[in-house]
């Protein structure tokens, strides 16, 4: 992809002065994190395909690339497990040694799953399905171009509605065998929050056995080890994946014996909206009505699960521990579902908005800017330079300000785009950023935060 390719139209974007760089260097960062058909979330920290990196990835790059949003999603889906679970990680067999840890030997899925695909090595786990989202974005950013662009991208969506639809139907069945509405998680790294303190007491609640040696290559990638989780805490997600290795990622074993299943809110809300975006998707290409029905039922189950778990003395939504059959009562940027789910009523987005302005969130006093922090500084689990612990996430941002465009309150997803943007013009595309002081932390160049500033700059509220 060029820099000079990018369309006229995004230039048209309103944005405030200074920010007129973002743009190409946002494209910059796709361009050099970009292989054959994919791209690395990364350039070193991580250098396989993640599957809701990629979701997130296509969604940019539909607005300067539509042919490389497509075989972003394209070479991910290829990798579609048979039970159609879209695997959290697709390793690239060109990475450099030990670059990555838990490596594909590790994970050794193709072996002892007959689900797993046989060619490309995966992980065992998933991730949130943003995917739909992307899908529609190729879809809309290719209305208004030429009779051969919108027949690609028509066929495109032909080709791939039935892969979201299987993947749609796995996380509603599979991920969901009581029927709830929300998705069962099996281990903090489905979540794409990892180290979030939403997992603390259930992983409290683990008890760690005999984890075979490892060494971890990602604390060589950062400039200091307390930007990523803790040893302890990677002691407990190698444990968790020992335990899915001797389940053989058979979902019936692992619901019988896994000491870690809990119903993710964030990860549900996602799933809400993503069929949302699957129904659409099914009226485009004409889909059979019973499969159009089941999204429509998948989506009001899923907002009916995450109704049960507001809580309102927090003002947000919060997860549930299925093994001790209790609400995980932290707050976190993932207690803002019900907005993602989409249509939560307005006294749940009024209640919503207040908990979002107040100083639990986007109104601390301290913040650099009026962003919500991935925890809450009020938490007694925040951490203000910890991953999922406390940094302001611009991905998470991107969830925020687009489920608000949704929702009809434009000054607030105005408000969160024009300080993502500048605070991205100001610290450039790093993976998270410390809330008070606006330092980029994690990896440079990170990707998906390259993605969202293209798709916030191409898109005022939410839709292109
Ligand atoms: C982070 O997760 C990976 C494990 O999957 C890691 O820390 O090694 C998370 O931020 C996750 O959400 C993201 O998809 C991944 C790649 O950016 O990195």
């Amino acid at each position: 992809m060029q820099e000079e390719e990018l369309p006229q139209s995004l230039s048209r974007a309103p944005v405030a002065r200074g920010l007129d760089r973002v743009n190409p260097l946002a494209a910059g960062v796709l361009r050099r994190n970009g292989l054959k058909s994919w791209t690395k979330p990364a350039p070193s920290l991580y250098p396989h395909q993640w599957s809701w990196d990629s979701a997130f990835i296509a969604l940019g790059l539909a607005h300067v690339d539509n042919r490389r949003a497509t075989s972003e999603l394209e070479t991910l889906f290829a990798s579609q497990w048979s039970t159609g679970k879209v695997p959290h990680i697709v390793f690239n067999p060109e990475a450099p040694p030990k670059s990555y840890f838990p490596d594909a030997e590790r994970w050794n899925s193709s072996a002892l799953s007959e689900h797993a695909p046989a060619g490309p090595r995966t992980s065992g786990l998933c991730q949130p399905p943003v995917h739909a989202l992307a899908v529609k974005r190729i879809w809309e950013t290719s209305r208004g171009k030429d009779e051969r662009h919108a027949a690609r991208a028509r066929a495109f969506l032909r080709d791939n509605y039935p892969r979201l639809f299987a993947w749609h139907r796995y996380l509603a069945t599979a991920r969901d065998p009581e029927g709830s509405g929300l998705v069962t998680i099996y281990h903090p790294w489905e979540s794409g929050t990892d180290n979030s303190p939403r997992w603390d007491e259930a992983l409290a609640r683990v008890s760690v056995g005999e984890v075979p040696p490892y060494t971890r290559y990602d604390l060589q990638h950062v400039a200091d080890p307390s930007h990523r989780p803790t040893d302890e805490e990677y002691d407990r997600y190698l444990w968790l994946l020992e335990l899915l290795k001797r389940a053989r990622y058979e979902e019936a074993a692992i619901y019988e014996s896994h000491p870690f299943l809990v119903k993710d809110v964030l990860f549900s809300a996602v799933l809400v909206a993503a069929n949302e975006a699957l129904l659409e998707i099914a009226e485009v290409v004409g889909a059979p009505r019973e499969e159009r029905a089941l999204v429509e039922a998948w989506i009001e189950r899923g907002r009916h699960g995450l109704d049960e778990q507001w809580d309102p003395g927090l003002g947000l939504c919060v997860d549930h521990d299925v093994l001790a059959g209790e609400p995980l009562r932290v707050r976190t940027v993932a207690g803002f579902a019900p907005v993602i789910a989409g249509d939560p009523g307005r006294e749940r987005i009024k209640a919503l908005l207040k908990t979002l302005d107040s100083p639990a969130f986007a109104g601390h006093p301290r913040l650099r800017r009026p962003l919500p922090p991935s925890t809450s500084p009020e938490d007694p689990g925040f951490h203000s330079r910890s991953y999922w612990r406390g940094p302001v996430w611009p991905v998470a941002n991107w969830l925020l300000w687009w489920s608000l465009g949704r929702a009809g309150e434009h000054d607030r997803a105005s408000s969160l785009r024009r300080e993502t943007l500048e605070g991205l013009a100001e610290g450039g595309f790093a993976e998270y950023f410390e809330p008070f002081t606006g330092e980029a932390l994690g990896s440079t160049e990170q990707s998906w935060t390259a993605a969202v500033a293209l798709d916030m700059l191409a898109t005022q509220n939410g839709s292109a």
